[in-house]
């Protein structure tokens, strides 16, 4: 058993519920129904890693989607519905992510979830939330296919509820490899983690480079658990590159740009959103400036709606940062909650709203914290806007935000 106190902004709340049998946690209070005794309640679930190397970006999705359901409970925004977050961690890993989809699965309250951080993991979640007709709508993955199809010539959706806030790597790929070429870096060596998120995002870059003219002078591979990057190191700067790209998340990255700096190896390290954390700065040290990240959609402080959406975090006490996908997360939950007024109007429980809730999240257009959020015919925000971040003088500063065309 664990108990948790969770921070509302409001008198603190004792949440205690159990750890499943898989190691994950519920995290009920926040956003917890409070109504009167006929409101329906309706849970939207959290799939994210709330533990281990990648929970600071898992925390601040959590959070954030606490926020939208205690915004939409206190405004009865759906009216004679009560939302309640049940947020489980899948640890960054694929095992976790199914057991914490089948878990959500089995509850008949539960109309949406919010998820996962990595397209491997949702790769797991996504066809056992498909089963019971639960849409699922990520804030952070990247990887094209869960959107469009393993063959990127025949665009197929391959999963009705399933639908995405961020942009992909179809796109924040070849956005690194124009703005590199715009330095006049010509000269790149790749290395990648082998999982789905880091793979795709070095081939989405590859192919825009060398369109662009560029060339790739080494394309290396670590494994997920590889501490000790020497050995890449020594290959890679044989061929004397100007920068290297890297497919992969913070937790490998940081380290690998200490390293290489270490050994000589003085260029910048550029990686996608899955580096984009003051984590990052914290584990490649104290040479990592000039180092370079790309991340979805504009600065969160850099719109009005973004810093609202900051001071009400910020107000609600939450102990972790929002940090780089609590914008998108926040607009996730707001979208099941969007589609949950047209969805349980008439519905006579939750599980019989789920198929309307699919069709009305396919309709959603509403001004959220990330700008317009509306999805195209296979689940992909309609918004193409990116930002690279470069690190100077310790931290993430933005240095050019666009939308890619
Ligand atoms: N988008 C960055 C990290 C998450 C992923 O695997 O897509």
């Amino acid at each position: 058993m664990q108990r948790s106190i969770i921070r509302l902004g409001v008198p603190v709340a004792v949440a205690a519920l159990a750890l499943s049998a898989c190691g994950s946690r519920t995290d009920a209070g926040s956003g917890t129904a409070t109504g009167g005794s006929s409101a329906k309640t309706v849970k939207i679930g959290v799939i994210a890693p709330l533990s281990g190397g990648l929970s600071a970006l898992g925390l601040g999705i959590q959070h954030s989607v606490e926020l939208a359901v205690k915004q939409a409970n206190d405004s009865n925004a759906v009216p004679g519905v009560k939302f309640e977050v049940v947020a489980l961690d899948d640890e960054a890993k694929t095992d976790p992510g199914k057991n914490a989809a089948t878990k959500l699965a089995s509850d008949d309250a539960v109309l949406g979830v919010v998820g996962t951080l990595n397209s491997s993991v949702a790769q797991q979640t996504i066809p056992v939330l498909a089963a019971a007709n639960i849409a699922q709508v990520s804030p952070a993955n990247t990887n094209p296919s869960l959107t469009q199809g393993t063959d990127a010539a025949a665009k197929k959706r391959p999963n009705a509820n399933y639908f995405r806030t961020c942009t992909t790597d179809a796109v924040q790929g070849p956005f690194a490899a124009q703005y590199l070429l715009g330095q006049g870096i010509k000269k790149v060596a790749t290395v990648h983690d082998k999982k789905t998120y880091g793979q795709g995002l070095v081939d989405a870059f590859t192919a825009e480079f060398k369109k662009g003219g560029g060339e790739v002078v080494a394309a290396e591979t670590i494994n997920p658990d590889d501490k000790d990057f020497t050995g890449v190191i020594t290959k890679i700067k044989a061929g004397g590159p100007l920068a290297v790209y890297y497919g992969g998340e913070y937790p490998q990255a940081g380290p690998l740009s200490q390293q290489m700096k270490a050994q000589g190896l003085n260029v910048p390290l550029m990686g996608g959103d899955g580096i984009y954390d003051p984590k990052y700065i914290e584990l490649a040290g104290t040479t990592a400036g000039g180092d370079l990240a790309t991340s979805v959609g504009a600065p969160t402080e850099s719109t009005e709606a973004g810093k609202k959406f900051l001071a009400d975090y910020q107000a609600a006490g939450y102990k972790d940062p929002a940090a780089a996908y609590g914008g998108y997360a926040y607009d996730a939950a707001k979208s099941i909650i969007e589609a949950a007024k047209t969805s349980m109007k008439d519905a006579k429980d939750v599980k019989s709203a789920r198929q309307a809730t699919l069709t009305a999240l396919g309709k959603v257009s509403f001004d959220g914290v990330t700008g317009k959020v509306a999805f195209d015919e296979f689940g992909d925000t309609t918004s193409k806007i990116l930002t690279v971040y470069k690190v100077d003088g310790g931290k993430w500063m933005p240095s050019k935000t666009d939308t890619f065309k």
